[in-house]
């Protein structure tokens, strides 16, 4: 059973959860460690619009003082936004936040746990974690790929981050039992830039054809998992080539800096974004309100068809 004094779901959300009605799940990492401030609040407030523009309920997840928020308020979103303090939560720091008191936000693994802990579908976020390119001495694989691989939710994103190494990413959703489907396309989109050249060979065409997918699957029993690939717009997209450039560059910093771990991610992306005169934060917005978008959509699809 839930222990609900751990959570402080917005009453809103209860409502709707309690009438089935549609909400969409939203991660914090990717505004308190993905993008800077204040484009992360401007950002935050346009997801919440375009899911309601949709009729659908967000749901955006984070710990604020040692509780379980689904849902925040106006003041939390700028704590999380603003404060320096707020710890990067994966699935694994959930517990330790949560006794400790502190404030966290949550990557894709902790976000996805809490999702299906209170009974949401559906969840939006720009890119997942995934195996780092210096895997074979780092072992640095996300624990996101993990929890793909037993937790039973749409999970909509742009593939997986570019700094990462796509195709051993895609490798291992398969050994992880994640059936990966691409939004209109047959190609593994690389966060950025449209394609990565990794076929996937699986595709759906509307938000009803997600939920249907997503409806078998769940009849099935099976525990993983839908990773939904939706490619940026296209007219958003930085090409694979420029894009490369910046990564390798920040790759090297990286290692210079003797920067590694949980910090490695939002360093890349920041690195990124200074390398690209900001280019890069652009098109990240873009390509996580197209998901934000879509997982709304679906979660209205399903909703229609439970
Ligand atoms: N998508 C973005 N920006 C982000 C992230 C995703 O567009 O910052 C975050 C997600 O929260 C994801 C995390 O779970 O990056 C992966 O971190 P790591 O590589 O340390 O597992
Ligand atoms: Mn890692």
């Amino acid at each position: 059973m839930m222990n609900s004094s751990l959570y402080s779901i917005l009453p809103e959300i209860q409502d709707a959860l309690r009438y089935g009605r549609p909400v969409l799940a939203l991660e914090s990492t990717i505004i308190a460690h993905g993008m800077p401030y204040p484009q992360n609040v401007a950002f935050a407030r346009e997801a919440d619009r375009l899911v309601r523009s949709v009729g659908v309920i967000p749901a955006t997840i984070a710990i604020v003082s040692g509780k379980i928020c689904v849902g925040l308020d106006n003041e939390q979103l700028e704590h999380i936004a603003s404060d320096k303090n707020i710890y990067k939560v994966a699935v694994r720091d959930l517990s330790h936040n949560v006794s400790n008191g502190f404030s966290g936000a949550t990557t894709v693994s902790a976000t996805m746990r809490v999702a299906h802990k209170v009974g949401i579908s559906v969840f939006s976020t720009g890119g997942i974690g995934g195996v780092h390119r210096d895997w074979s001495s780092s072992a640095d694989v996300s624990q996101d790929l993990h929890e793909l691989g037993r937790t039973p939710l749409v999970v909509v994103s742009s593939g997986a981050k570019a700094i990462l190494d796509l195709p051993k990413t895609v490798e291992f959703l398969e050994s992880l039992s994640v059936p990966v489907f691409g939004y209109k396309t047959n190609d593994f989109p690389a966060f950025y830039s449209c394609e990565s050249g990794i076929k996937i060979g699986r595709r759906l065409e509307s938000p009803k054809g997600v939920a249907e997918q997503f409806e078998t699957h769940r009849f099935l029993g099976l525990s993983s998992a839908i990773l939904l690939a939706n490619p940026v717009p296209r007219e958003e997209e930085i090409e694979r080539g420029v894009v490369s450039v910046y990564i390798e560059k920040a790759l090297v910093e990286a290692k210079e800096s003797g920067v590694c771990g949980k910090e490695l991610t939002p360093f890349l992306l920041g690195k990124i974004c200074r390398l690209s005169g900001g280019v890069s934060l652009k098109t990240n917005i873009a390509l996580a309100l197209n998901n934000v978008h879509l997982g709304a959509r679906i979660a209205l699809a399903l909703s229609k068809n439970g």
